[in-house]
């Protein structure tokens, strides 16, 4: 199904280290409301630039 998915590094999570697999051509993501913030800055960091 197209969208982007994160993928988490289960005990560095809290640090930022993420992965995102984006299927299609749309990057779309909904950040669930408990997300560390470093992972979720991360997440922004990496759809920044798959859209330039
Ligand atoms: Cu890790």
């Amino acid at each position: 199904m197209p969208g982007s998915y994160g993928i988490k590094c289960s005990p560095h999570f809290a640090m930022g280290m993420v992965m995102l697999i984006q299927v299609g051509d749309i990057p779309q993501a909904d950040f669930p409301a408990d997300l560390p913030r470093r992972a979720k800055d991360r997440f922004t960091s990496i759809l920044a630039r798959e859209t330039e």
